[in-house]
């Protein structure tokens, strides 16, 4: 039978619209250069996006854009739903294109509303289905949601909102971390590693179901939700940390040909 499914080390960024997912797409392509050798496929998923900060290989808007919706008379939500949803059509396509590469490795970029393409049944099929077992899912927590602690909470629940759905390891990344201050990233990070603090914060803000969050939380640590990962993608700190994360996960082999020169 024939089988849509791909099978290399796959990077599927995911994340609310805004929290960076385009611009880290770019950051660990160059990672992957710089440290690997390794020259990813770069997919574009997003049919509304005008401009990707890196040059795709692969590309959605080549089969399907939001614009075409726009222009038969969509209203801008139906249009963008009714443009991921096309995109199940263009699977066969998709998948040839990427296949015929034989990529070392894929970074997909995943359309700005994460909501229409991770609970959607369609973006589903394609992480279950088209998607190999060597995939990771960097899940983005926008910095200026998730440096409160109802804005963490509301944050991690989405990220478990991803995993319900989709079968594949996520990482938590703390994006833009540059525009955050040091003592602001040991905060959210002390929020996502200790739920007694994270209940005595939401209860100084009067946040009503703290304690229930603490029990939550508690039962979420380490098997679930990871600690956060502080990433940015223009400045310090950096994505050496995710980088060697991904790594880890997808298995990726030694340095093949940057061997030192011969004596
Ligand atoms: N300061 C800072 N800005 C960023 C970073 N990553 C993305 N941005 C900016 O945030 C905005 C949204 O980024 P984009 O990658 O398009 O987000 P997406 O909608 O999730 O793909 C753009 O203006 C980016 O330049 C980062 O690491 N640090
Ligand atoms: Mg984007």
């Amino acid at each position: 039978m024939f089988s849509l499914r791909l099978d290399y080390p796959t990077i599927l960024l995911v994340g609310p619209a805004g929290s960076g997912k385009s611009l880290l797409a770019k950051a660990l392509m160059e990672k992957a250069i710089e440290q690997r050798d390794i020259y990813p496929l770069m997919v574009n998923m997003d049919p509304g996006v005008e401009k990707t900060p890196y040059d795709p290989d692969v590309d959605v808007r080549d089969y399907v854009t939001v614009k075409e919706f726009l222009d038969r008379g969509y209203g801008p939500n139906g249009a963008l739903i009714a443009a991921v949803d096309k995109i199940i059509e263009y699977i066969g396509p998709l998948t040839a294109e990427i296949a015929e590469s034989e990529p070392e490795l894929i970074i997909i970029d995943t359309p700005g509303q994460m909501e229409l393409f991770t609970h959607r049944p369609r973006g589903e099929f394609l992480v279950k289905y088209v998607l190999g077992p060597r995939t990771v899912i960097p899940f983005l927590y926008d910095p200026a949601v998730s440096i409160t602690p109802e804005g963490y909470v509301s944050s991690a629940f989405l990220e478990l909102s991803v995993r319900v759905r989709m079968p594949v390891y996520t990482l938590s990344v703390l994006s833009k971390a540059d525009i955050l201050s040091e003592e602001q990233i040991e905060y959210v990070i002390r929020l996502s590693t200790d739920p007694e603090f994270l209940k005595l914060e939401l209860e100084s803000r009067g946040f009503a179901y703290a304690h229930v969050m603490r029990r939550v939380f508690h039962e979420f640590e380490n098997d679930v939700l990871g600690v956060l990962i502080p990433t940015s993608s223009v400045d310090e700190p950096g994505v050496d940390d995710l980088w060697a994360e991904i790594e880890e996960v997808l298995g990726l082999a030694e340095p093949k040909r940057h061997a030192s020169p011969s004596a």
